[in-house]
């Protein structure tokens, strides 16, 4: 027996325990190691029932997910399946913590399925971009039908214990794991309860139910693989005998299992489990414990995060120098709330609760005891260092001082205080109450205390933070600039917006940078590069001449009405614009650009190989960790599609040689801002990948 799987016995009970920290993952070992155990109690003529149950904190979380791709090894996993499920004795599944994917389907090839009232199961499969590939799609529809199935598997969603109960994916909940499950199986042993095997129950669907479906949910899975495969085979459970149905999903399964969007997805998973490690701030570094909150600044912004703590349970108190600016910004947050009520999605209760979270003040001397305090104002420097002084006299020793700057120099800000190892960005994006995203920004004193706590922090309140280190615009705009400033030259080129958000969309991202522009506001960009003009170097191509001809005209997008589209009221269906065609075929003709079709490759290739590039150079400076986390950046922040895996696994997929053929063939043409970073040249050189530097 292997010393992934433990055999022993309860009376005439076999305990068989998966013992492979630190989900007990279907790793070669545990099917090993199960299908002796299982051999073993069949084999013992004392042993009239078997109770399988997850040693440490779980029950099994699915298939070894690092073992996708690699040559098969050990007893495969149908073999074990099929064993269990025609044993001649009695096995019950005992569940805690979680049975998810290959780890449900197990328990659903046992007799029964005992759980305590914590425990979750679920086929999340799809999140991976796989589907349950170990009749997961065949047995679940026979348990719960066809409707559910379809959900659960589509979702991936968790089913908590007593729900599953009623479903009729467990058999009973009870409070002690071992001893209730051994006194389940004994109890049905001495019943000479049958021997259930789910794969013997009827599977029906009512006709149409499948295209239906299909039809509407075709936006939310638009350009993902994996949905549309988890329908299939539900389809095939529902139209086909149980053997055939099992060959289906098989088939089904390898198709996901060796597909692109899959590997993308596998490598999401992988990367939200990094991005939280940093190597010079161990996970035991000491983290302080954020019992209340300042937020210095009402705003959408200083709102938005505020909501985020409110939620959690956590008291926050806003601040804003002027009494009406402070009323505004909370009948916003109320108004936010009432909002949701209204949707059904938060009840009065709830509300009331969140609502009483929030205490007001015009006062920095009433803010000093909160453990953090995140500053929200204006995007202006000097504005940002008077409040960090002000700070700086008020806050209690060790209250961590974070600002939300989306662009400034930590550091500057920082120079404001006596207290530089206590000063930290958090940056968080708009709608800051719905985006998962946050970037935390380590400035040069930044302590490792102050490091953990935020990050700690921000993954308490459902955020995703991300460490960054500190330049213009830290990670996620500082490439989102290389993106939308390429998309105007593409206009001067000879496209327009609509052809070059049509094919950004049809990348897969939410939207094009022009429908972006619009929704965002253009005049802020205006701003900037009117603050910048100065300074630009004399060799800089300058990409802004369109927008600012646009934002001359007043047209600073949706909230004005238009920008580089027109909106009707109340509606954000861009619609273009003849007036703003005209503007870019001037700008053309006043560059001497001949004007000529471009195609959504070209395209997509000239507005998304910028993020690869920059990212490249983001990297080399060890302003981000790892690739992985300006994939993380990117997905979450910034709507790049998870089965494209983010920019940098996007460019490993495409093959870096190639990507860098063709950002010289745009540096021969287009000029400077095109030069590859010279970490891309040297990965090229070497024959190595961004995923090479991870594992580095
Ligand atoms: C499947 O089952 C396919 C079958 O249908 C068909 C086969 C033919 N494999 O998340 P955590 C690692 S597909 C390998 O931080 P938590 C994880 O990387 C699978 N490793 O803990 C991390 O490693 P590290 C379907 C895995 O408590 C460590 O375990 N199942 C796997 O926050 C701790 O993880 C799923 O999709 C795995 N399956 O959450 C479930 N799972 O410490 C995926 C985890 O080196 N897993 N690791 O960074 C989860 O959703 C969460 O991990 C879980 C625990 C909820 C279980």
């Amino acid at each position: 027996m292997s010393d992934a799987v433990d055999y022993a016995k309860r009376g005439e009970i076999a305990v068989i325990t998966v013992n492979s920290p630190p989900v007990n993952a279907l790793s070669a070992a545990v099917r090993d190691g199960l299908g002796a155990a299982f051999d073993k109690g069949q084999a013992d003529n004392d042993v009239k029932g078997m109770v399988l149950l997850g040693g440490g904190r779980t029950f099994i979380a699915g298939a070894d997910i690092r073992e996708f791709g690699k040559p098969p090894q050990g007893k495969p996993f149908h073999d074990v399946l099929v064993q269990m499920e025609n044993s001649s004795k009695l096995i019950v599944a005992a569940i805690h913590g979680t049975a998810l994917g290959g780890g449900l389907e197990t328990a659903l090839c046992c007799h029964y399925r005992f759980a305590v009232p914590s425990a979750l199961v679920g086929l999340p499969e799809v999140k991976l971009g796989l589907l349950p590939g170990a009749g997961g799609t065949q047995r679940l529809p026979r348990l719960v039908g066809v409707q559910k199935a379809l959900d659960l598997v589509t979702s991936g969603d968790f089913v908590p214990a007593p729900q599953a109960k009623e479903l009729g994916i467990i058999d009973e909940v009870g409070d002690d794991l071992l001893e209730g499950a051994v006194a389940f199986a004994e109890k049905l042993v001495a019943e000479g309860a049958p021997l259930k095997k789910i794969r013997d129950l009827p599977c029906e669907a009512e006709a149409g139910v499948f295209e239906a479906y299909r039809k509407a949910n075709a936006r939310k899975f638009r350009g993902f693989l994996a949905p549309w495969k988890n329908i299939d085979c539900i389809e095939a459970a529902a139209t086909l005998p149980f053997d055939e149905g099992i060959a289906r999903e098989r088939a089904l399964f390898t198709d996901c299992v060796t597909s692109p969007e899959s590997a993308a997805q596998r490598h999401v998973f992988f990367a939200e489990r990094e991005v939280a490690k940093i190597p010079d701030v161990p996970k035991d570094t000491p983290m302080k414990d954020i019992k209340k909150i300042a937020m210095v600044g009402a705003g959408t912004m200083g709102g938005g995060i505020a909501m985020n703590f409110a939620n959690a349970g956590i008291p926050v108190m806003m601040l804003e120098v002027a009494q009406d600016a402070l009323d505004r910004g909370m009948a916003i947050i109320e108004r936010n709330y009432a909002n949701t009520v209204k949707k059904g999605r938060l009840s009065q209760e709830k509300m009331d609760q969140r609502m009483a979270m929030f205490s007001t003040t015009t006062d920095f001397a009433d803010i000093g005891d909160a453990d953090l305090v995140i500053e929200a104002v204006f995007e202006k420097m000097e504005l940002k260092k008077e409040i960090f002084a002000k700070l700086d006299a008020v806050m209690k020793p060790g209250a961590i001082m974070a600002s939300n700057t989306s662009t400034l120099s930590i550091d500057e800000i920082a120079s404001a205080t006596k207290r530089p190892e206590s000063v930290i960005g958090m940056h968080f994006f708009s709608p800051a109450n719905v985006m998962r995203l946050l970037e935390v920004v380590r400035g040069e004193a930044t302590s490792p205390e102050t490091i953990a706590t935020a990050m700690g922090i921000g993954r308490k309140v459902g955020k995703i933070s991300v460490l960054v280190g500190n330049c213009f615009g830290f990670v996620g705009n500082r490439m989102l600039h290389g993106y939308t400033g390429e998309g105007t030259f593409v206009l001067e080129g000879g496209a327009l917006p609509q052809q070059v958000d049509g094919a950004i969309y049809d990348f897969g991202l939410a939207m094009g940078p022009f429908a972006m522009g619009d929704m965002a506001g253009l005049d802020v960009g205006w701003l900037v590069r009117k603050a910048k003009a100065a300074d630009r170097p004399s060799n800089e191509e300058y990409g802004g001449t369109i927008p600012d001809r646009i934002c001359e005209l007043d047209r600073f997008g949706q909230k004005t009405g238009g920008g580089y589209y027109d909106y009707k009221e109340g509606d954000r269906t861009p619609i273009p614009n003849a007036e703003v065609q005209a503007i870019i075929e001037q700008v053309s003709k006043d560059k001497n650009i001949a004007r000529r079709d471009f195609d959504n490759d070209e395209i997509v290739k000239r507005c998304l190989y910028p993020l690869i590039n920059i990212g490249a150079q983001i990297l080399d400076e060890g302003m981000a960790m790892r690739p992985s986390d300006i994939d993380i950046i990117y997905i979450n922040g910034y709507g790049f599609p998870a089965y494209k895996g983010g920019p940098m696994h996007w460019a490993d997929a495409i093959g870096l040689d190639k990507v860098l053929a063709d950002m010289k063939r745009f540096h021969a043409e287009f000029g400077e801002r095109w030069r590859p970073a010279p970490l891309l040249e040297k990965l090229v050189a070497e024959g190595k990948s961004f995923a090479d530097l991870q594992a580095a």
